[in-house]
């Protein structure tokens, strides 16, 4: 899969994807995340890339050329299944949306600034918008970030066995079971016996029930859908 990403603070984005599962989804080449400076794209010598908005208000607009140039530049080289606005009035992001995109090839993300984007540019070139959660950020990337984590390691090959998606809180829309080390006994509070006998069966049954108890006592809107 290829993520690029537009963005007016690559440097943001530096340290996200260089380590950890991302660093191994892009070693093994089954990911590559480019980071491209909306700059470069800049209207004038002054590296211009936000205006005043029309009608007035506080807060700087990103201006249509820079992102439409950029886009038309960067889709010379792929065809994009989604180009996608991180901004907080986008659909709110979860498991199933990550799911849906880790299947694609080539996607587009363009970090907001600012007060946003011009409008037109929604219109004429986004396919997709997402939210990360109902609070605001100062800016796109960070929200990119989650995105592309949360994408990557449902690639094919990305994880293996031992850090499979497959048992993932979201993944059955349950919250995930509690789990223990060693050692059996932490300043006296013991690890639960199922888990220390181990007949696969049993340990499958109860932490299926406390995926149940702790999603009814967390996140009871889980189990209503
Ligand atoms: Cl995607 N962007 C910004 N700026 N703030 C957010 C967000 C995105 N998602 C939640 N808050």
């Amino acid at each position: 899969m290829n993520i690029d990403i537009i963005t007016v603070v690559p440097e943001l984005l530096d340290s996200p994807f260089s380590h950890s599962i991302m660093k191994r989804a892009r070693d093994k080449g089954l990911l590559t995340v480019q980071m491209h400076n909306l700059r470069k794209w800049a209207i004038n010598k002054h590296m211009q890339v936000d205006d005043y908005q029309f009608g007035g208000g506080a807060g700087m607009v990103m201006m249509p050329e820079p992102l439409a140039n950029a886009i038309d530049e960067l889709q010379q080289e792929k065809k994009y299944d989604e180009i996608i606005f991180l901004t907080p009035d986008g659909e709110r992001f979860n498991q199933k949306a990550a799911n849906q995109l880790s299947l694609k090839e080539n996607i587009l993300l363009i970090c907001g600034h600012y007060k946003g984007i011009d409008e037109r540019i929604r219109k004429q070139y986004v396919t997709k918008e997402i939210s990360i959660g109902d609070y605001v950020l100062s800016g796109g990337e960070l929200a990119a970030a989650v995105v592309v984590d949360a994408i990557g390691r449902l690639i094919p090959g990305v994880l293996n066995d031992e850090t499979s998606a497959l048992f993932d809180s979201f993944q059955d829309n349950l919250l995930a079971p509690p789990v223990y080390t060693r050692p059996a006994d932490f300043r006296g509070d013991k690890v639960p016996d199922i888990l220390i006998q181990g007949d696969p069966k049993k340990v499958e049954e109860w932490r299926h029930e406390q995926s149940l108890l702790r999603t009814r006592e967390r996140r009871p809107d889980l189990l209503d859908d």
